[in-house]
């Protein structure tokens, strides 16, 4: 082969890995639903890096390995948007949107059924940024700055993996502008802090102030290590004589066409009432939803219409920003107390001034363990942001900016359990501190029962937080076995039982003793073993005792076991109080279905691809997934032709839409279970 072979050899083989990585950047960002793992697509690019090395005459500027390149900068040029990048107009209650809908009738003279098409999104909680496209190339990206003038922060951008080098497809105009979101995904945010954790760093108070921080880097290699994701939301400045789709909606799925990535959630609604039903559809939603948003975003979905409207000030008479409650307040901390977990994990929780937090009035908070509390700085005084999200428990994010309050106290770990008086160890480079009194222990007896009883564990009704402290207090009941030695009888008497909840009480322990084997080693309190971890261990096994028997090697081989875990189950097994725990329920007549081992279990669904959205009564989404892959299913964040179905539930979001326009079957939560049903014979 010649030199001048090898070289020809080497452009195409760069060509096809640009084209390839570009391919999956689009499955990973646009369709969230990548086809490749992380390693395989870092191998793509490591190829192509020593191709470049090799033949720097290959290297273009659009190639992906030139998203980290740029010298970093002393400060940011100042940028000039060709149009004013605007703001939105905000409202907070129903009223407020019932009167946006109400002048933008009036104005476009249309008061008649069924009412004005808006587009609806979710408001992002993060920068806007403009992008110009020249030649279908990314040449420059802006800050919104104060709407007229922003910051060039290309290079950074540039770094961004969402957000396309060149464009796809044809017909884009020879420069134009998108706007858009960056934004960093809640799982993506909470990798990086712990890395900037364990790299001794400060970490950032919430995913807006990671996205903002990184994109302000003055090293672009910097924000290249970065997670940022990106949603483009509309056009910037088009040429003019360039015909753009006429509605909002066709403008953003034109973008997707040509490798821009749109948030999938986006949908059309017609009128005040589905603007309406959208906005509480995306507040039950957005708990579910891996990035953080502040409100949806509704939009005159006509152009033309959208024209007629025009603006006041910076933001247009033809949008509205929903907002929903804010989920982060700030507050003072009056003190910090100590609670004892299940497996005696001390937790310091936070005494706060009251404070209305996503609507619900907030006084406790988690601090979650002392190596938070001294990499937050926070002492007892301080003013605090405290976050509630979903039902997510409320929790201390960090200190509030500005002066530090005048006599703050530090927080100390008391060296005593606070319910027990043990000694209070902390292991060597471990976050949580534990009370060493096991099952001497008052709190950690009425955890583990509390957690024994639970309706995920074995859903025994009627044992609640009052009956179970007075259980444990009164010395009745210190071990789940204990709990099937009550009767009626002994039951009545015990505060607020009388004959007739003393009986149900014995029937739901009678109902009990019937379980499922995820059930029972959920129930069983393993250190970091939830329910999904429980049905895989089930699903692995089939039965206790080869569980009880394995080794930590045999364990780490099993889907969400790592080292940790495995070696917490092996532990657990190994004690011989948990032993004779697990022989008494057993003798107390505790029993389950033998399960079919994992190897030897059929794989009826290998080869389907399944998406899941909205809420599933009685199911997590996690659980259904587990189930269907246990099955052989691929269970997938995106929808695409691909897809074999949708499964939808409760308030599906924009893949439902999708799914439609794809042809793609929908299925519904009782089709889910007849499909479970059908073939999981477990
Ligand atoms: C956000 N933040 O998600 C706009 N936005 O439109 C959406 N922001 C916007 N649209 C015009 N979805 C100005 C700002």
């Amino acid at each position: 082969m010649t030199r001048r072979d090898r070289a020809a050899g080497a452009a195409r083989r760069a060509a096809e890995l640009r084209e390839r990585i570009a391919y999956h950047d689009r499955r990973y960002y646009v369709l969230d639903d990548p086809e490749i793992s992380d390693a395989e697509y870092d191998e793509l690019l490591a190829e192509l890096q020593r191709i470049e090395a090799e033949h720097p005459e290959l290297v273009v500027p659009e190639s992906p390995t030139q998203r980290v390149g740029g010298a970093p900068a002393t400060s940011f040029e100042p940028v000039r948007h060709r149009l004013p990048m605007l703001s939105l107009n905000n409202g907070f209650t129903e009223d407020e949107l019932l009167a946006f809908d109400r002048r933008v009738r009036e104005r476009l003279d249309r008061d008649s059924e069924p009412g004005v098409e808006y587009m609806a999104e979710p408001k992002l909680d993060g920068l806007a940024l403009s992008l110009l496209y020249r030649d279908g190339r990314l040449v420059q990206a802006a800050t919104r700055g104060d709407g007229e003038t922003g910051e060039d922060v290309t290079g950074n951008v540039r770094t961004v993996r969402a957000i396309p080098l060149s464009l796809e497809g044809s017909g884009w105009p020879a420069e134009f502008e998108v706007r858009g979101e960056v934004f960093m995904r809640r799982p993506d945010f909470e990798r990086l802090n712990a890395r900037l954790y364990a790299a001794g760093e400060r970490g950032f108070m919430n995913p807006r102030n990671a996205a903002a921080g990184s994109l302000r880097q003055l090293d672009p290699a910097v924000t290249a290590r970065r997670p940022l994701s990106f949603f483009a939301y509309g056009p910037g400045w088009v040429p003019d004589g360039f015909e753009l789709p006429d509605t909002q909606y066709a403008v953003l799925d034109w973008f997707e066409t040509i490798g821009i990535p749109v948030c999938p959630e986006r949908d059309r609604v017609t009128g005040a009432r589905g603007a309406l039903d959208y906005y509480r559809q995306m507040a039950v939603r957005r708990a579910e939803l891996p990035y953080d948003i502040d409100g949806v975003v509704f939009k005159v979905d006509r152009r033309a219409d959208q024209q007629r409207l025009g603006y006041v000030a910076r933001a247009p008479r033809w949008a509205l920003a929903h907002k929903f409650p804010a989920e982060e307040r700030t507050t003072q901390l009056l003190a910090v107390d100590f609670q004892v977990g299940r497996t005696g994990a001390l937790t310091p929780v936070a005494r706060l001034q009251p404070v209305l937090v996503g609507g619900v009035m907030v006084s406790n908070a988690t601090l979650h363990n002392m190596d938070e509390v001294a990499r937050k700085d926070i002492r007892i005084g301080d003013r605090v942001v405290v976050r509630r999200a979903g039902d997510v428990i409320p929790e201390v994010v960090g200190r509030a900016g500005g002066e530090r309050e005048p006599d703050t106290r530090p927080v100390r770990l008391p060296e005593a359990c606070p319910e027990c008086g043990s000694h209070v160890e902390q292991e060597e480079g471990k976050a949580v501190a534990r009370c060493t009194g096991g099952l001497v222990c008052p709190a950690q007896r009425r955890e583990s029962l509390r957690h024994f009883v639970s309706r995920k564990a074995m859903d025994i009704e009627g044992f609640g937080d009052r009956l179970i402290e007075q259980l444990v207090g009164t010395g009745t009941v210190s071990t789940p076995a204990e709990l099937f030695e009550l009767d009626a009888t002994r039951l009545e008497g015990f505060e607020r039982i009388g004959a007739k909840s003393a009986r149900n009480l014995e029937e739901a322990l009678e109902r009990a003793r019937e379980t499922t084997l995820p059930r029972f080693i959920f129930a069983l309190g393993i250190r970091e073993v939830g329910e999904v971890t429980a049905r895989a261990l089930a699903e692995h096994f089939g039965g206790l005792e080869p569980l009880m028997q394995a080794s930590v090697e045999e364990l780490e081989g099993i889907r969400d076991v790592g080292p940790v875990v495995a070696r917490h189950i092996a532990s657990f097994f190994a004690e011989a109080h948990n032993r004779e725990v697990i022989e008494a329920l057993r003798r107390a007549g505790v029993h389950w279905p033998e399960m079919r081992p994992a190897a030897e279990r059929p794989q009826p669904l290998a080869g389907r691809t399944y998406v899941l959205t909205g809420s599933l009564e009685g199911l997590t989404r996690e659980e259904a997934s587990a189930r269907l892959q246990a099955l052989g299913a691929k269970v997938t964040g995106g929808v695409s032709a691909k897809t074999t179905a949708v499964i939808a539930g409760e308030n599906p979001g924009g893949k439902l839409a999708k799914a439609e326009r794809l042809g793609v079957p929908i299925l519904d939560q009782s089709a889910l279970e007849e499909l479970l049903r059908e073939h999981d014979r477990m």
